[in-house]
């Protein structure tokens, strides 16, 4: 069987077109449009790239984006200060402050910061705490875990009932959408690096998510088939073939396991997309709850 390719890219256009709907909508009953503030610590050059990536996004659809470049030996004080400034910015509704953050700068103490109604990655630890509680709902879900389940749900995929398996427990992945699967009414399991029998454990999954951040790590021999394989990873990998000198591959070997799963996600293409898509739908919610559209 060779899977379904679930093309996120495709999707991700989708809902940004529906989301440019909504905007023009609110522009024109309210005179308002969305406004998305991105703060970017520092000068890791795959974080510019994302923060890029997500402006340009904004651009598109039609939601103002405020951009915040600060050198990365910027003090905690400063950067608090700086977050409590956004927060009192009106035609800002959203802030993503970009992880992660230097070393020397707490980051749950800025996550803190960000006032809970512009909380749009659902970072902030009440969010946090609201996903992972029945019944409380956030207002914001963080942007990838949405981005997997919202893949899941366009491509048909039925989630209820069904065996989840988690490769990874972070904060911003494994853990978020561990929840989400939960919540949906999965059998979650979640591995991570003191997982014994990895492969095993692996292979009761119906529906598998990996978020490891090794690259093709899961193997053909590991996927039960027909499984539906969600590949969060991005890992450059050397390629001298290629002009830049790399190309990006998921967590999972695709090459093998589109051979035994019956849905699989792409990387480049898959979550990467949705992930900025999330984000702007999460602005977007947001800016709709100030002028009372939700
Ligand atoms: P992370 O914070 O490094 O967490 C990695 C998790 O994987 C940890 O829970 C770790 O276990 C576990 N792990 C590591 N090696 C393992 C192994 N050999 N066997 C089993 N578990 C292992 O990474 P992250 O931020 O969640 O990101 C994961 C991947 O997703 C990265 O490739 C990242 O670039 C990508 N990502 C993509 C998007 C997107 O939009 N597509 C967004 C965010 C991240 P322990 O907890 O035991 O250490
Ligand atoms: N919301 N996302 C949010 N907040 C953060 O603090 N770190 C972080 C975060 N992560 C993030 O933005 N990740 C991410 C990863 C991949 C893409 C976008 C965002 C993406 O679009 N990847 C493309 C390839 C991009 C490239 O060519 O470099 C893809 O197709 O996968």
């Amino acid at each position: 069987m060779t899977a379904k390719i679930i093309d996120g890219k495709a999707i991700a256009a989708t809902i940004r077109g529906e989301i440019k709907a909504e905007v023009e909508k609110m522009q024109a009953q309210y005179g308002v449009v969305p406004g998305l503030a991105t703060v970017l610590v520092g000068d890791r050059k795959d974080s510019q790239t994302y923060v890029r990536m997500k402006k340009k996004a904004c651009a598109e659809v039609g939601i103002q984006s405020f951009g915040y470049d600060l050198p990365g030996d910027i003090s905690q004080e400063e950067l608090q200060k700086i977050v409590a400034e956004i927060n009192a910015r009106p035609e800002v509704h959203g802030i993503l402050v970009q992880l992660p953050l230097p070393a020397h700068i707490d980051e749950e103490a800025i996550l803190s910061t960000i006032s809970l109604e512009k909380d749009v990655d659902g970072f902030h630890p009440l969010n946090i705490g609201r996903l992972s509680m029945k019944r409380r709902d956030p207002l914001f879900v963080p942007c990838t875990p949405r981005g997997c389940i919202e893949l899941l749900d366009r491509t048909g995929v039925e989630i209820e009932g069904k065996r989840a398996v988690i490769l990874g427990r972070s904060n911003i992945v494994g853990l978020p959408v561990s929840m989400l699967l939960l919540h949906r009414n999965a059998t979650i399991t979640i591995c991570h690096s003191r997982t014994r029998n990895l492969p095993d454990v692996v292979r009761e999954a119906d529906i598998l998510v990996a978020a490891v951040g090794r690259p093709q790590m899961v193997r053909g021999d590991w996927v039960k088939p027909g499984a539906v394989v969600i590949d969060v990873g991005v890992n450059a990998v050397d390629d001298p073939t290629k002009k830049k000198g790399y190309r990006l591959v998921g967590d999972v070997h695709f090459d093998e396991v589109k051979e035994v799963a019956s849905a699989i996600t792409p990387v480049p293409g898959g979550v990467g997309p949705m992930t900025i898509a999330m984000l702007l739908q999460n602005t977007l919610e947001s800016a709709k709850r100030t002028v009372g559209m939700a």
